[in-house]
């Protein structure tokens, strides 16, 4: 039996190519700039799995590949997976939990630490040569230690950022999720708050839910109302479960005092985004999993991922469809 073709968008690293040989025939896109939609169409002809990170995976794509049996992404989110066409088309969708939560934990405690303690902007200050001795108030940041931090979706990258801020930071963790973890709030001695009450309470609110239908700008102009004026927001999850028009006057108009993001509604952010002009917000370009360890174990995933969707043999995280 010949084996399954597999088409990636990416170049992927030797040690994955060398995996994938022994399974499937793996042709690549090694170009720098990214495949047009109708370049793709054309590659994915007789292929029976591609793998992607972003890659928009809807009816019209799937009306014009008709041999594709599945698609790996490699990401843990899969917001770009249109799972009613790829269910109606019956294929196979799965993606990479797990091998990134640690990394996206990371990078979210040192957004709460560069807002708070302003670290790009007093960088930059030190680098420019204005640092003057004098009045160093200006130059004050606000605590994280012992502070309380609300955490909005305990998945498992939310359950690994409460660990770091709890032992990490001595902070007050309190989280709002869809159903109670009363197992994880004993074991990392969290508090399960109503959103508003969490919204209300914390000084550090860190939004962490895929994107789904019920997530859409779930932060919109209402909840930034109820949040204290000194407390710092973080986005590392995706702009689109954020209201940025909203945000942003929250931040403009002092509703509250800053903020750091690693996701945004548009991506890349625009040049004249106003997020860009605020010295209270700190803007990272989407590198919540974004170390060479991770991406190449995200990678190695998906591509066993994409063996087992394609052989059968081996089991693979298939996405919720
Ligand atoms: C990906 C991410 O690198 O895994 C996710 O959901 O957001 C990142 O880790 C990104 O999606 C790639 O486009």
């Amino acid at each position: 039996m010949s084996q399954p073709i597999v088409f990636s968008d990416k170049p992927l690293s030797k040690e994955i190519q060398t995996y994938l040989a022994n399974h499937v025939k793996l042709t690549m896109w090694e170009e720098a700039h990214k495949l047009k939609r109708e370049q793709l169409f054309e590659k994915l002809q007789g292929v029976d799995g591609f793998m992607t990170s972003g890659e928009l995976i809807n009816e019209e794509l799937l009306q014009k590949t008709h041999s594709l049996r599945a698609v790996s992404t490699i990401s843990v989110g899969y917001d770009h997976f249109d799972l009613d066409a790829m269910r109606k088309h019956q294929i196979i969708g799965t993606h990479t939990p797990y091998v990134l939560d640690d990394t996206v934990a990371d990078l979210v405690l040192s957004l709460m630490l560069a807002t708070a303690r302003r670290i790009p902007e007093l960088d930059a200050l030190t680098k420019s040569g204005c640092w003057k001795k004098g009045d160093s108030r200006q130059l004050f940041g606000v605590d994280v230690h012992h502070k309380k931090l609300g955490i909005i979706g305990m998945g498992r990258i939310g359950e690994k950022i409460a660990k770091r801020a709890k032992f990490g930071f001595d902070m007050d963790v309190s989280y709002f999720n869809r159903n109670r973890k009363e197992d994880v709030e004993q074991q990392l001695g969290l508090h399960y708050q109503e959103l508003e009450v969490l919204l209300s309470e914390s000084d550090f609110i860190v939004l962490m839910v895929p994107l789904t239908n019920e997530t859409k700008q779930f932060i919109g102009a209402h909840e930034f109302t109820l949040m204290k004026p000194t407390s710092i927001f973080i986005n590392a999850s995706r702009g689109q479960t954020v209201d940025e028009e909203a945000m942003t006057e929250a931040l403009l108009t002092g509703e509250i005092l800053a903020a750091g993001l690693d996701v945004y509604e548009q991506e890349p952010i625009h040049p004249t985004n106003p997020l860009l002009n605020l010295k209270n917000v700190v803007t990272l370009p989407h590198i919540g999993s974004a170390t060479s360890e991770t991406r190449d174990a995200m990678a190695m995933l998906a591509a066993k991922n994409i063996v087992a969707a394609l052989t059968g043999a081996g089991a693979c995280y298939k996405v919720q469809n």
